[in-house]
């Protein structure tokens, strides 16, 4: 600890008498490091296209489902920088997420008859949107294993809500928003009874099995899905898959694809052929059309049944209602994505190598004049494929989710036999370029490609497999997220970026300026229900109680202390310590965890977490801080100490340090030497224009409010030495210099961001 305190201390004399090294360029040219690395003129294009140059940001942010790893990845683009993981059905330990009390009350939302789910298989991200507009405030993403969906505000991108669906046993076609997101839409996939812990055989499979399609009330105002005003509407056993919601001309209905509307029940083990035969056999699955807008309005009037307390409306209404319609679609499809323009949709059979563009004008003009083929075997009117399609475009084989392109009628399409992406035009039917993938592309995306307003530049291909891309690491290879130049005519590959959590079925990116995340939170806030912490206390008001067998601890978190320094406590009690993090400066996040307890918290500046454990082994528990926050982090420490029960001290007083005069006047003088240093970094500051740089702000604030907290240590010092007592003279001498030593640590980090910046003296 003392080296390590030292040899900061000559750190920052070095470094504040300006001796520190200066960068120099390497003498290598760039001929040179091509010729080294084997790099052609086409490597250093792309390169150049990807690169972000240190301390440049990236253009978007990108938003991927982290598949079986039931968390979400953040990435930059388009230097494909991992920025974030961001916790959602499963626990993350970084983040505190499902170790601290407010986080595991989210969690528990996602518990199905009362059991824990720790994982999620993750699908698809959503974006919330405004007039189909990415608006870049919250984030939404499903489960397909355990039904379920969840909530992150993107002002903190932390998981704020788990909602169970109530009539599935398992989900995929979600999270897909409405054009204001007035609902998250989200779609069964395996047919199952729709009420709970109901069984039925599967010779009952056409008659107790049932689809369906679920939207999920979005109460923007509070930031959570409203699970009483949402509701379901029952569909047939056909494997519902992907959904998407229609904007401008087709908002207020939704489209939802399925692959097996041959209601083929396997059982290969009894010698019957099996699903993926029976699930493909028929030309033709079914689009589903649903008019949501009069769906919730059927809702609304009461002509729902409640399945499991929730709304569902069923078939029969929805038939006599006229808001719920069949169209045939090509062999398995898979995704169906709704043009910018609100105007067409184009749907993928996997198993067909067209993709069908079916127009909504013709689709409406069908269910208007009433013209129908047929009725489906639950008398859901089936209007036929000639009368929906536009056109039906050959672009290769396996064809499964599009994409638009800012250029009007241009879109892309993900190839998954041919491991492609094929261009085309969707209003003239006509493929515009090609390129390989490597290997086996699922889902593609271009920068908010899905919405009314998409971005262009590029495209983000997501590979199932990887095989031979990257350094091998056992047979469980990473996925192949490929980026994609589509600002030319000609398609370029620019770079592969391993994905190394989960698959990641589908990924969403805004333009970085929609997001304005926060730095810090209000002084007390449970940042996962956005009100104020009960457990919250400001400097000086720290607490710790006891009630019976309960100790509860009300603390603070400052470089670089926790206050209290001690909890002490009996076998069996119960414990309970709230944590609040008194930074504002930017980026000084404390964790804390106490030993072998199983507890962790990140307390970001402004936040208050609560950690609760039952002391159930007698002992001496070390606690500490787990963010390296500071010089003195090491030194962010205390004890838990679990007495047996009826214990009585013996020793009252603590073992005394021995310190001399001597060493008293060394760390005044170490205290003044400091100051000078100080001195002359303030000195620099104030004499260029830092107050243009709204960061050295930042942290100009910051140190003069750490060098603030020195304030009456000078004379608390100068008391006890009076009394000879050197211990505690020295020892509150050494603390203004550690506060001296955060303040310059921050005062030499302004400095520094001044002269890289380029700042200007001023007069
Ligand atoms: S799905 Cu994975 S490739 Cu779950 Cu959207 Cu299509
Ligand atoms: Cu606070 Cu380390």
């Amino acid at each position: 600890m003392k080296i390590h305190a030292m040899r900061t201390a000559s750190l920052l004399l070095a470094a504040g008498l300006g001796l520190a090294a200066t960068a120099s360029w390497s003498s290598e040219s760039l001929q040179d490091v091509m010729k080294r690395r084997n790099l052609s003129q086409q490597d250093l294009l792309a390169a150049s296209k990807t690169y972000v140059p240190t301390g440049k940001r990236d253009e978007f942010v990108a938003f991927s489902s982290g598949g079986q790893s039931g968390q979400v990845i953040v990435y930059g683009v388009p230097s494909m920088r991992i920025l974030k993981y961001i916790g959602v059905f499963t626990p993350e330990p970084w983040q505190g997420y499902g170790y601290d009390e407010e986080s595991k009350k989210v969690l528990a939302g996602g518990k199905i008859d009362g059991k824990d789910i720790t994982w999620g298989d993750t699908h698809h991200p959503a974006i919330s949107e405004t007039q189909g507009k990415y608006d870049g405030q919250y984030l939404f993403i499903n489960d397909k294993a355990n039904p379920r969906l969840a909530v992150i505000d993107l002002r903190d991108f932390e998981t704020k809500q788990i909602v169970v669906n109530p009539i599935f046993k398992s989900e995929h076609g979600g999270a897909f928003v409405t054009a204001n997101t007035e609902y998250i839409i989200e779609a069964a996939q395996y047919a199952a009874p729709l009420e709970n812990k109901k069984f039925y055989p599967l010779e009952e499979f056409n008659e107790k099995y049932r689809g369906g399609v679920t939207y999920w009330k979005f109460d923007r105002k509070e930031g959570r899905i409203n699970e009483k005003e949402s509701f379901s509407l029952e569909l047939p056993p056909y494997s519902q898959d992907l959904s998407d919601a229609g904007k401008g001309p087709s908002d207020g209905w939704s489209f939802t694809n399925s692959f097996c509307s041959e209601r083929y029940v396997g059982g290969i083990e009894k010698g019957r052929p099996p699903y993926e035969a029976g699930c493909s056999a028929k030309d033709t699955d079914y689009l589903h059309v649903i008019n949501w807008k009069k769906a919730a309005q059927l809702v609304a009037a009461g002509k729902a049944r409640k399945i499991n307390g929730h709304n569902v409306l069923m078939m029969e209404t929805a038939i006599k209602e006229g808001i719920l319609f069949l169209i045939p679609e090509p062999k398995s499809p898979h995704g169906v994505d709704v043009t910018p323009d609100g105007k067409m949709l184009v749907v993928a059979g996997k198993l067909d190598t067209h993709v069908s563009v079916y127009s909504f004008d013709k689709i409406m003009a069908a269910i208007k004049a009433g013209k129908f083929e047929s009725k489906d075997p639950y008398g859901i009117p089936v209007i036929a494929m000639k009368d929906a399609l536009h056109t039906q475009v050959a672009l290769g084989l396996g064809p499964l989710h599009t994409q638009y392109d800012s250029k009007p009628c241009v879109a892309y399409t993900s190839l998954y036999v041919d491991s492609q992406v094929a261009k085309w035009n969707y209003c003239e039917g006509k493929v515009l370029d090609k390129i390989s993938v490597h290997y086996n592309i699922g889902h593609l995306m271009t920068m908010e490609g899905d919405s009314v307003d998409p971005k262009g530049r590029y495209l983000v291909a997501l590979n199932k497999l990887s095989i031979d891309r990257f350094n091998p690491v056992g047979p469980l290879h990473p996925q192949n997220h490929q980026l994609i130049d589509i600002s030319n005519d000609k398609m370029q590959l620019l770079y592969d970026m391993p994905i190394p959590l989960g698959e990641p079925h589908y990924v969403v990116a805004i333009s970085a300026d929609k997001l304005k995340p926060g730095v810090r939170y209000k002084v007390g806030t449970n940042s996962r229900t956005d009100k104020p912490h009960p457990g919250m206390v400001r400097a000086g008001e720290e607490v710790t109680t006891r009630k019976g067998n309960k100790v509860e601890v009300k603390g603070t978190l400052i470089r670089s202390h926790i206050t209290p320094e001690t909890i002490e406590a009996e076998v069996g009690d119960e414990i309970t310590i709230n944590l609040t993090n008194l930074e504002r400066a930017q980026d000084e996040t404390h964790g804390f965890t106490v030993s072998t307890y199983n507890v962790h918290a990140s307390v970001e500046p402004g936040k208050t977490v609560q950690l609760k454990f039952k002391a159930d082994k007698e002992g001496v528990y070390p606690y500490y801080c787990t963010e390296f926050c500071s010089a003195l982090h090491l030194e962010m420490q205390g004890y838990l100490l679990v007495k047996p029960k009826g214990w009585k001290a013996t020793k009252t007083t603590l073992a005394k340090g021995t310190y001399t005069e001597a060493e008293y006047k060394a760390t005044v003088k170490k205290v003044v030497d400091t100051q000078a240093i100080i001195d002359s970094v303030v000195a620099y500051i104030t004499s260029v224009n830092y107050k243009d740089f709204p960061d050295v702000v930042a942290m100009v604030d910051d140190a003069f409010d750490q060098l603030g907290k020195t304030k009456g240590l000078k004379e608390k010092h100068e008391a006890f030495a009076a009394k000879q007592d050197w211990e505690n003279a020295n020892l509150w001498a050494e603390q203004i210099w550690q506060y001296q030593v955060k303040t310059a640590d921050l005062g030499l980090r302004a400095k520094t961001y001044l002269e890289q910046n380029g700042a200007k003296k001023v007069k």
